[in-house]
């Protein structure tokens, strides 16, 4: 059967200033998020439905003292070495021939995760970029200066001019092209992101996409898109504020107006079944940003259904292969 890997936990935003002055028990941010997916069961669960799974655990990463933001840029050498640090890890697993899983934190580390997959093949790969946001400024143009706003300018080929030289991304070669990238989901897009979308006439299925085809068509369209000319493995990097804050409340920047929990999990039901997925982020869940704990419940169950869903989970059920109805 598959064989999967686990788990890796990058954080890269700044810790809350102010967090630990609250009188109430801090919850942490999220890098907690992958914590609170292994306490929701995922890898028992993953198990139970007939993979074997891997929990490499948590990495570390070297705090940088002072990390001085480089124009706008904030936490660049920190995040810049914790994906470098991260895409070595995922192309060891990748070599080793397994499905990586890598849960965040933010979603800066899919730097990292792209790159590292991209390494370990010797053919280009295809992304999908479940997210409500697209995550494509380059540190020039992003308007907050957090680098989750920003990993794909760092791996887009054609954005290569774009991307100015910072310090701890020397390592960074970009390993996809534009016309490799599929969005779903989006809904709050930068007017300097929307202008290179359009520049690089990026394939978009933005919110008024899945209104009008259904997500069902949408998925279909994807992976038409991608599997024209070649079957490339693909890298499936899933901001859980994809899905509606009414679903997924506990996350960053959440946006409303987003896909269903159905169209969530339908989107990864439909790439399971391509047999083509060869790495998942799942990003974004940040247990602090649920005001009680059925919010975080909610988020953290919906992600671990989506990752579920990844590895062979239909709705209509399922069943091992050698199952034998007893005899009376
Ligand atoms: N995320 N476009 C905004 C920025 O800061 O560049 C928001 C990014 C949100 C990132 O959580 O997907
Ligand atoms: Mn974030
Ligand atoms: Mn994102
Ligand atoms: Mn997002």
């Amino acid at each position: 059967n598959n064989t999967f890997m686990l788990v890796f936990n990058l954080h890269t935003q700044p810790f809350k200033k102010g967090l630990k002055k609250k009188k109430k028990k801090p919850r942490g941010g999220v890098e907690r998020g992958p914590d609170v997916i292994r306490a929701a069961g995922l890898v028992e669960k993953l198990q139970a439905q007939g993979c074997a799974v891997k929990d490499y655990g948590n990495l570390s990463f070297e705090e940088v003292v002072p990390d001085e933001p480089v124009g706008r840029a904030k936490r660049v050498r920190a995040v810049g070495g914790a994906n470098q640090k991260l895409a070595e890890a995922v192309s060891r697993v990748k070599r080793d021939g397994h499905t990586a899983v890598m849960l965040g934190g933010d979603h800066s580390l899919a730097i990292g995760s792209i790159h590292g997959h991209a390494a370990a093949l010797q053919s280009p790969l295809g992304v999908v970029w479940v997210d409500a946001h697209a995550d494509i400024n380059t540190p020039l143009t992003s308007p907050t200066g957090n680098l989750h706003g920003q990993p794909m300018s760092y791996l887009i080929h054609e954005l290569q001019s774009k991307i100015p030289a910072l310090p701890s991304f020397s390592w960074v070669k970009p390993c996809v092209a534009a016309k490799d990238l599929v969005y779903i989901g989006l809904r709050d897009v930068d007017p300097e992101e929307h202008y290179i979308l359009k520049l690089l006439d990026v394939k978009t299925f933005s919110m008024t996409e899945v209104d009008r085809l259904g997500i069902a068509r949408v998925m279909e369209e994807t992976c038409d898109y991608l599997t024209a000319k070649v079957k490339k493995p693909i890298h499936l990097s899933y901001d859980i504020d994809a899905i509606d804050p009414s679903v997924t409340p506990a996350t960053g920047t959440p946006v409303v107006g987003g896909l269903s929990y159905r169209e969530g999990v339908y989107i990864t039901e439909h790439l399971c079944q391509t047999g083509l997925l060869s790495a998942v982020d799942m990003v974004e869940v940040n247990p602090a940003r649920g005001r009680t704990e059925d919010e975080v419940q909610s988020t953290v169950r919906t992600a671990v259904d989506v990752l579920l869903g990844c590895f062979g989970r239909r709705r209509e059920g399922n069943h091992p292969a050698d199952y034998r109805m007893p005899e009376p």
